[in-house]
């Protein structure tokens, strides 16, 4: 059958390994009844997800009537889970948190998917289909889960005009103008966010129209918001820092106006008036030209306590977004310089959302050198699910390994061991709130991605979010076999496909941490001239000294023992060599390879490894339906002809200032 890609990772296609479909077919016979909400929604998905992967409809019972019964809720919503799983377990594993395992109730054997909440039990019932869907062997079932990540959650760039920023598959998945009508895919937008344990979306975009806080527009919010929360999903909203000028006349948005408290407190009341769960606002003040408490001589605390103090007695919170910067020279250090500061000056409900990396979402960057050093301010981070400076909707560039990267990166700051990954998680300091975003690539197209094999970082970013432990090798496979099925070579050849796209597209885009050549306002193409106030070229070296000794500084931000590893070097690791030093174009690397012939040979053999991705998905025309492999086999072709021209313009252009000729092909012209 021709595949439109629309069901993403949840298609729960029917096992094709006999002997395994028999057993899960034995495993497995019938789903007892939930209750309502998102128990209902469990019980929907465990239905559907069965009746496709055994091929076989599966029916809804009362009470578990054979062996393979799967029973799921909460000690509140079942007898059977109240008196199977011990409460103290499952209150130590959180309502997020979830056991699947077997029990026997009366005579027969039954499977539970128990949590001490319901979302947990959905998270569970979804963990549940993983395993068949990634064909695990469910003889001994014993699986107890909680996520690492508190807040993990959705950030859509969506416009009110259906425009979407940095959304390279279509417009806006939300019709604002329908609504209040909800549309079918948004039940399978929140199914697929749920299904990665996605527990709150930002619906409109962080440069955000006042519009969204209109009266009519809460209004017609409210049934999405309806619709979201029956798979776990609170709504938040981006507020523009004028709202109160905008919307409704005042003379300021100033944080001390008396006025202006009152309007962000009956804002907040009427907001939850209508949505009586709503997560909170997201704000992007005093950045690119949006308004914030600065204008008014106040700080960014002082901005973000003023909507904390709306929300706070509703349980709401406010994530602030920490992305400021004001020219090429300070923009790895601004957002540092202007937060870390702030440390301790903000609402016990506000968080601060930090970018992985301190310029803005390229191939490679070092972790940001904000987390670690906000111990008394709730911190998050931003990770860029749309592939902005990675290719957009156009190249294959997984990004789980990057992440992972910045996941695991030790800030020291509550001494050495201090992850990202345990300050976000809320482990390192004594945090009331923390988590992930992602900034999301859904759209309207069919498959939501444009490119389907995007989908494998929406995927992927739940995931890590959920446990960023899991290794990208993990991740990658679970995500193929659920999209194109288990067949052996294919899951062994995309699964490789997946994992060395970023080390690709950093090949012929920007190797050593160069960082930021794409030009123009859209960041596809190379525009390596106009870039060089970022990347520093000239006629005696390349990259951006951001060293103390004899740069901007940005190393002093880190924590020594960070310090000295990237101000030296004898240690700055190669990949981010031209992130922290303008070096000799003779400098050279750890290979013995000269900064000069490493960039030449990395564009040469990035194109080279763009091409054989292509073929290597040529050669899965086989085991890909027709119209999935087609689609993508026509984005490997763009991605190369770009790859091409990325390579020619910057050998050119690296020629060019360095004049120092390509070692290995001379045919490169003075
Ligand atoms: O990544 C850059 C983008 C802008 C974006 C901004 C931000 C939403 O080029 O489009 O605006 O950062 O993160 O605020």
């Amino acid at each position: 059958a021709d595949e439109d890609g629309h069901e993403l990772w949840l298609r729960y296609r029917q096992v094709d390994e006999p002997r395994l479909l028999a057993s899960y077919r034995r495993a497995f016979t019938q789903v007892v009844k939930a209750g309502d909400g998102v128990l209902a929604s469990a019980q929907a998905e465990l239905v559907r997800g069965l009746s496709g992967l055994l091929g076989r409809s599966i029916g809804v019972v009362d009470a578990p009537t054979r062996s393979g019964a799967v029973v799921l809720g909460t000690p509140e919503s079942s007898p059977i889970v109240r008196s199977h799983c011990p409460a103290a377990e499952l209150e130590k594993l959180g309502p997020e948190g979830y056991v699947v395992r077997r029990a026997r109730v009366g005579k027969v054997d039954v499977v539970l998917v128990a949590s001490a909440g319901e979302r947990g039990v959905l998270y569970g019932a979804f963990h549940l289909l993983r395993l068949l869907q990634t064909q695990r062997g469910v003889e001994k079932l014993n699986v107890a889960e909680r996520p690492a990540n508190p807040l993990r959650l959705a950030n859509h760039w969506d416009n009110l005009d259906g425009s979407v920023e940095r959304g390279y598959s279509g417009t806006s998945i939300f019709h604002w103008y329908d609504l209040p009508e909800i549309k079918p895919h948004y039940v399978e937008y929140a199914r697929a966010m749920a299904s990665v344990g996605i527990n709150a979306t930002v619906v409109n975009n962080v440069n955000a129209n006042a519009e969204f806080l209109s009266s009519e527009m809460i209004e017609k919010l409210a049934p999405l918001a309806d619709t979201l929360r029956a798979w776990g999903i609170k709504l938040q909203l981006s507020a523009n820092f004028a709202s109160p000028m905008v919307l409704d006349g005042l003379e300021t948005a100033d944080p001390f106006d008396p006025a202006v408290r009152t309007w962000w407190r009956d804002k907040a009341t009427e907001i939850y008036t209508h949505i009586p769960d709503f997560g909170g606002f997201l704000v992007k003040a005093n950045s690119e030209g949006q308004p914030g408490p600065v204008d008014y001589g106040r700080t960014h605390a002082d901005g973000a306590n003023l909507l904390a103090e709306a929300l706070e007695p509703h349980g709401g919170i406010v994530i602030w977004r920490a992305f400021v910067w004001h020219g090429p020279e300070t923009w790895a250090d601004e957002a540092f310089e202007t937060f870390q500061p702030l440390d301790g000056e903000f609402a016990a409900n506000a968080l601060v959302q930090i970018k992985n990396g301190p310029i803005d979402f390229q191939v490679r960057e070092p972790a940001h050198p904000l987390f670690g050093a906000l111990p008394r301010t709730n911190s998050m981070m931003e990770l860029q699910v749309t592939q902005e400076y990675t290719g957009q909707s156009t190249h294959l560039c997984y990004a789980v390994p990057l992440w992972k990267e910045v996941y695991d990166f030790d800030t020291h700051g509550a001494g050495p061991g201090t992850t990202v990954a345990s300050v976000v998680g809320g482990t390192a300091f004594d945090y009331g709130h923390s988590g992930v975003a992602g900034v999301m690539n859904f759209g309207s197209s069919t498959n939501w991605t444009g490119h389907h094999l995007a989908a494998a970082n929406t995927h992927g970013f739940g995931r890590l979010a959920w446990n960023p432990q899991l290794s990208a090798e993990q991740i990658a496979d679970e995500w193929v076999r659920s999209t194109f099925g288990s067949h052996r070579s294919l899951v062994t050849v995309l699964t490789g496909m997946l994992l060395h796209s970023r080390e690709i597209y950093e090949s012929y885009n920007s190797p050593l941490g160069a960082g930021f050549v794409q030009g123009g306002g859209d960041h596809l193409d190379p525009c390596v001239r106009c870039n060089e106030p970022w990347h520093q070229s000239d006629a005696s070296g390349v990259g951006f000294d951001r060293t103390v000794a004899t740069g901007t500084g940005t190393t002093g931000h880190y924590f020594p023992a960070v310090t000295s590893v990237f101000e030296s070097l004898d240690t700055c690791p190669d990949e981010l060599l031209l992130f922290f030093h303008h070096v000799p174009y003779t400098h050279r690397l750890r290979s013995g390879k000269t900064v000069i012939q490493h960039i030449y040979d990395s564009h040469f053999s990035g194109l080279e490894n763009a091409s054989r991705l292509r073929s290597l998905w040529q050669g899965l025309r086989r085991q890909v339906d027709p119209r999935r492999h087609r689609e993508v086999l026509a984005r490997f072709d763009r991605q190369v002809d770009h790859a091409r021209q990325w390579r020619d313009t910057l050998v050119t252009y690296w020629f060019e200032k360095s004049r120092i000729l390509d070692r290995r092909r001379s045919w490169v012209q003075a």
